[in-house]
């Protein structure tokens, strides 16, 4: 059995266009991301999203929608990530580099597929449309995706 690791990982939208960051250390450097990472003893899980959106990209958000939950398996590791993803569609503040990220505006139909996460353009129209889904994606090393599954939910 596989234990599981809580993390988040938030979406800013904003009409035509999303805002992403370049990461610059830790898991998935060298990629562009949503921002996000683990949930704290003691936190809840929508805290832990602002958390880390505040931390890496200087943003604090009204509202923040469920939009996702993708669990994360890496061929060779004991533990899953168990990904609870938000969409936001309002933010407050300018976007801001961390020693984490660094933040960019992507419009909506140039998002760098090629250089984010391998599953990220399989559920990004989904979010991009607003519709609810749970996935499951195995890895092989960080580029492979062995098998996945993808479905619309119409609630998390
Ligand atoms: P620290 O605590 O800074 O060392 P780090 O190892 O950098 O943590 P962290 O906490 O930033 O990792 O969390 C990893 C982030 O990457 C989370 O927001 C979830 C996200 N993530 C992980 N696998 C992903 C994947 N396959 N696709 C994706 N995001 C992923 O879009």
């Amino acid at each position: 059995m596989l234990s599981s690791k809580l993390l988040t990982l938030v979406l800013v939208v904003q009409p035509g266009r999303v805002l992403l960051g370049m990461k610059k250390r830790g898991f998935g450097a060298g990629r562009w991301n949503g921002f996000g990472g683990k949930v704290q003893p003691g936190e809840t899980i929508e805290d832990a999203a602002r958390r880390e959106l505040l931390e890496e990209s200087g943003l604090t958000v009204d509202a923040l929608d469920k939009i996702g939950n993708i669990k994360f398996e890496f061929v060779g590791e004991t533990q899953l990530l168990d990904v609870h993803i938000f969409r936001a569609d309002a933010y407050n503040g300018e976007p801001t580099e961390s020693d984490e990220m660094r933040p960019q505006w992507f419009e909506s139909d140039k998002i760098p597929f090629s250089q984010m996460w391998p599953d990220d353009h399989m559920w990004f129209p989904l979010m991009l449309q607003k519709k609810k889904f749970v996935g499951y994606f195995k890895f092989q090393g960080h580029d492979v995706i062995l098998s996945h599954t993808l479905e619309e939910v119409d609630e998390l």
